[in-house]
């Protein structure tokens, strides 16, 4: 068992998403567990906490943002989540060798195709289809840890808003002595291509939308704070941070947008800012909803808290799921190629959603034979019920042989 490759879950040689078929290749790593989850449309469901939040961010842009009594910013959410390696990655800058592209992150549909790791893999498209404000919304899919805040399908909002110089100067007191665009030197503060007032203006729009938005959201009294970030498609860049039950919560990531990305989607003439946050974050956040996998049941407890609500009704979530946890442990030795992230991803593989968090508590190399072993606490909590600890050893036994036989781990 030791000396075996990881096999691949598929056998056939093609796999289906929504409809469409794509080859598998060597890159192929996205699970039947995870493909299983695209399409399931939660923001797209009446009622869905999801809809709900994603609707609220809707009326807030709508009645801000008004011309001649119309909106300024229209609302996408039907993109299909099946996205290529170059709207993903390429489209928005991110260099060949960044860590994001790694497939211990990603989810690889094959060579030419992936699982969209953010909603930003659509900016280039919207906006050479000749939008200049829009928002849209979707699952985006990672391979990540499992506890309570992180899934592998999350959602996010993504808003950008360009500016013709006619338009981010209209209120300065003399426009005609303002340019978008200079031949000027990089800076903390600006870009080579943007002067000093193009990049301030668009900094001070885009925080007060954001600040705006999220008092909108969570109250007036809200308390924020703005952290400088990076993204290789914004510059510069902020995270920004609330302060919600005694601690600080990353919400969003924007900046303003890289001008060479502006460019090759054909609106050279426009400069502009984009934000893209976490649907799950806020959500959980303005409905004290515990567990990330919430949002994913089908339990009626749960989606009854939202029935008859529309987006503009405070609710609060009654948690209907503290049953207890069995906990138990595996451990084994690893093969070369091993990254943690693919025992997670066997784990939701194998137990669906039963599994709450894991943990790699233990991690040693043998003095003698040089291999490692790594050893992860499982915590089982069913949503809905107690678990036996039958249905538990169960599911345990499964993932030891699902983690021999398909990663070619030795179970000790
Ligand atoms: C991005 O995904 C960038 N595309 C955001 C962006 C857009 C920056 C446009 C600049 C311009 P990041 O990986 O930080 O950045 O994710 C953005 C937000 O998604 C986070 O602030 C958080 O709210 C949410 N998020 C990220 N990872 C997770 C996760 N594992 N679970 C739940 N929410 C997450
Ligand atoms: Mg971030």
């Amino acid at each position: 068992l030791q000396s075996q490759k990881p096999s691949r879950p598929n056998l056939s040689n093609t796999i289906e998403i929504l409809g469409k078929s794509y080859l598998v290749d060597h890159l192929t790593n996205a699970t039947p567990a995870i493909l299983g989850k695209v399409g399931r449309n939660l923001h797209n469901t009446p009622n869905h906490p999801l809809n709900l939040i994603f609707k609220r961010i809707e009326a807030f842009f709508h009645r801000t943002y008004v011309k001649r009594g119309n909106p300024i910013f229209s609302a996408h959410s039907n993109l299909c989540p099946v996205v290529t390696h170059e709207q993903n990655f390429d489209s928005l800058l991110v260099p060949k060798d960044h860590v994001s592209r790694s497939p211990s992150d990603t989810y690889y549909v094959n060579s030419a195709h992936m699982l969209r790791a953010h909603t930003s893999a659509h900016q280039q498209e919207m906006i050479r289809s000749g939008l200049d404000s829009f928002l849209l919304v979707g699952d985006v899919y990672r391979r990540d840890a499992i506890d309570a805040t992180h899934y592998p399908v999350f959602h996010q909002v993504e808003g950008v808003r360009l500016f013709s110089d006619f338009q981010l100067f209209s209120k300065v007191s003399d426009p005609s002595s303002c340019s978008l665009f200079e031949k000027g030197r990089r800076g903390d503060d600006k870009q080579e291509t943007h002067t000093l007032e193009t990049s301030k203006l668009l900094e001070h729009d885009l925080k007060i939308c954001l600040e705006n938005l999220m008092r909108a959201l969570f109250g007036q009294n809200l308390e924020m704070k703005w952290v400088d970030a990076y993204f290789p498609f914004t510059h510069p860049s902020w995270e920004l941070e609330i302060f919600h039950k005694g601690e600080w919560i990353e919400m969003l990531g924007c900046g303003i947008m890289e001008q060479k990305l502006v460019d090759s989607a054909g609106a050279s003439d426009k400069a502009g800012w984009a934000f893209g946050l976490g649907l799950e974050r806020l959500a959980m956040k303005l409905y004290s909803i515990p567990d990330i996998r919430l949002f994913w049941s089908s339990d009626s407890g749960f989606l009854h808290q939202f029935k008859n609500k529309t987006f503009e009704d405070e609710i609060v979530f009654k948690a209907v799921s503290k049953f207890p946890q069995c906990v138990n442990d595996i451990s084994f030795w690893i093969p070369e190629d091993f990254t943690p992230n693919d025992f997670y991803d066997l784990v939701r593989s194998v137990s669906g959603d039963l599994v709450e968090q894991v943990d790699l508590i233990d991690e040693f190399r043998h003095p003698k034979t040089g291999r490692t072993s790594h050893c992860y606490r499982i915590v089982y909590r069913h949503m809905e019920k107690t678990l036996t600890q039958d249905e538990v050893n169960e599911v345990h036994k499964d993932i030891e042989i699902g983690a021999a036989q398909q990663l070619g781990v030795e179970v000790r």
